[in-house]
């Protein structure tokens, strides 16, 4: 028997990031994979235990090691998942340099934009300058999608077949794009497709119940 590839999670997250937390784009690839994966759960208060580090040097999951390779960063694990198994990554030249543009423009360009829009009010909301912070990070945020927004047009998803760009995307949107997705009905409709599939639905209910411990 062959040992199952393994990712690492959290054993427990505040209520508010249950469903945000990064392991989720992993799940999700492999529930569209069909593929089964184990789950190493770690303690949400770093740090996460020795030798993590040397696996993840940001001590952060999601963590991966299959029989050939241990890796960290979603993104470059969806990218594996992609190659190894096909499906969520396009094998013809074309479609696979689209596929993997925008899997960098989401990680590179898309996210960095929202993420302080969303996450400064949450994790800073006490403070006096968050909302002049937010204010003036927010037309670049604004402008990011608008521009993901005219590019997905009328499509399904945003580079051909449904990909790893989409998983990334979704997660994005969903986690990141709060009030400013309004503006945006393809946008909306989009990330409702993207976790409207079963797969996206198996990967969530898999992540809220690997949460088994309170608090440290
Ligand atoms: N760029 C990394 C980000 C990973 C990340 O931010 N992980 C968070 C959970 S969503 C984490 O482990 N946070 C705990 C910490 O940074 O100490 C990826 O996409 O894998």
């Amino acid at each position: 028997m062959t040992d199952l590839p393994t990712i690492t999670a959290f054993s427990w997250v505040p209520d508010f990031a249950r469903g945000q937390v990064r392991d989720m784009v992993v799940r999700w690839a492999f529930a569209e994979l069909g593929l089964d994966y184990r789950t190493e759960l770690l303690n949400a208060a770093s740090p996460r235990g020795e030798g993590y580090i040397e696996w993840h040097p940001f001590d952060q999951v999601p963590a991966y090691r299959d029989e050939q390779v241990e890796m960290f960063e979603s993104g470059a694990i969806l990218i594996h998942l992609g190659e190894m198994h096909g499906h969520i990554l396009p094998h013809e030249p074309a479609a696979r340099a689209k596929a993997l543009s925008w899997t960098a423009a989401i990680l590179n360009t898309v996210e960095p934009a929202l993420r302080p829009v969303s996450l400064l009010p949450l994790f800073h909301g006490d403070k006096p300058w968050t909302q002049e912070a937010v204010a003036a990070l927010r037309p670049l945020a604004e402008q990011r999608l608008k521009r993901v927004s005219a590019a997905l047009g009328e499509d399904a998803w945003i580079a051909g077949d449904f990909s790893i760009a989409d998983i990334l995307l979704v997660f994005v949107l969903r986690s990141f794009g709060g009030d400013m997705l309004a503006a945006h009905s393809n946008l909306v409709a989009y990330r409702d497709r993207g976790i409207a599939r079963p797969a996206f639905e198996q990967a969530l209910a898999r992540h809220l119940d690997d949460f088994t411990t309170e608090p440290a």
